[in-house]
């Protein structure tokens, strides 16, 4: 358990049994006074664990509070690999992001999770906003520092595409598939959508944030009007309220495998992988880029990720950024 404060180590040993364990074996594992446990555990409870206190048995776990840090820090271990090795929870933020982008810029270690609650400006892709209500998603930024060329950074994306498309299927066993560059769908809207930033010069990135949205408990009926059309969450596609900590544990497990697969080979498997999720290659779409609307038919991504459009007079179009649309 070395790294881990008081408060994981309590929910661990709470979590690894179904009944009561004694405060002396509790005060005991963690080198603490009984008083000092029975300060940790009131502090617990004020972040939403409901914990059972018997004089005479000891502290029992009732229920754990449905994003919890302890459990997401306990998931990974800071000696392990590099992505969860430090995990921070904030109630409410503007966002993720831009937070994220602030730590790391000040030196926060390549692997450190941000999390919040609620995010009062979620961002999307040029100034747009990305709704995220109090305590229904998953809102989430993680600092990496990759030894790649900026001009391959959309394989950050991509990377986040799929950890997410894999984990949220394993989860919910919804057909996730990914839309070019950064959507995850389910039945045509959006679920998820993913924000890379960076800070580079010409040949290297300083760091960079990946954050991800993942609508979890959010009704759809509680979208603003504009986006009930197009977006969609796992409550309202499976009818069950879930508990956060699962999307959180599983999607940075997911990122951190493919984290390491872009260390020791290279970007291409990676790029592989995306196009054996996504529903955007081999279709007729529409593309909104920053000059305007363009149908063709996508054939492909380049080795930079960028989108290979064959247009109606047969020449072949390269784009690097815009929405897609699929026709009908
Ligand atoms: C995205 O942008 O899809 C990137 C979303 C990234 C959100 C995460 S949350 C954690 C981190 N912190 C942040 O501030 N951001 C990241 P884009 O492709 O530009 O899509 C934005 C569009 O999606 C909006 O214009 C709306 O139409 C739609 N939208 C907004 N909120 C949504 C939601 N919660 N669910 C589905 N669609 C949404």
């Amino acid at each position: 358990m070395s790294g881990k404060t008081s408060n994981e180590q309590i929910i661990g040993l709470l979590k690894g049994k179904s009944g009561f364990i004694s405060g002396e074996e509790m005060a005991a594992a963690l080198g603490i006074s009984r008083a000092a446990l029975w300060k940790r555990i009131s502090l617990l409870r004020k972040s939403g664990y409901a914990i059972e206190a018997s004089c005479s048995r000891g502290y029992r776990l009732l229920t754990s509070p449905d994003l919890s840090v302890e459990e997401i820090r306990n998931a990974f271990s800071p000696l392990q690999g590099s992505i969860g090795r430090e995990v921070i929870l904030l109630d409410r933020i503007d966002s993720t992001n831009t937070y994220a982008m602030e730590l790391a810029s000040r030196g926060a270690p390549e692997g450190t999770v941000l999390l919040a609650n609620e995010q009062t400006g979620g961002r999307g892709r040029r100034g747009r906003i990305w709704v995220s209500p109090y305590g229904k998603n998953l809102y989430m930024s993680v600092v990496v520092r990759p030894d790649i060329s900026p001009r391959d950074a959309t394989v950050l994306t991509f990377l986040a595409a799929a950890a997410g498309a894999t984990a949220i299927r394993a989860l919910t066993s919804l057909p996730v598939s990914i839309k070019w560059p950064n959507d995850l769908l389910v039945a045509g809207k959006k679920l998820s959508g993913i924000l890379t930033e960076m800070k580079a010069d010409m040949d290297r990135i300083f760091h960079a944030v990946i954050g991800i949205g993942v609508n979890i408990n959010m009704e759809r009926e509680s979208l603003p009007e504009e986006i009930r059309s197009v977006a969609t969450s796992v409550l309202a596609e499976t009818g069950k309220i879930r508990r956060r900590t699962p999307f959180a544990v599983e999607i940075l497990r997911e990122m951190e495998k493919r984290y390491r697969i872009l260390r020791e080979k290279g970007k291409y498997p990676l790029l592989e992988e995306w196009l054996s999720l996504t529903t955007t290659i081999g279709r007729h779409v529409e593309v909104t880029t920053g000059e305007g609307k363009i149908t063709g038919f996508a054939e492909g991504i380049d080795e930079e990720g960028m989108l290979l459009l064959r247009l109606p007079d047969g020449s072949l179009r390269k784009i690097g950024s815009g929405d897609i649309a699929y026709g009908a």
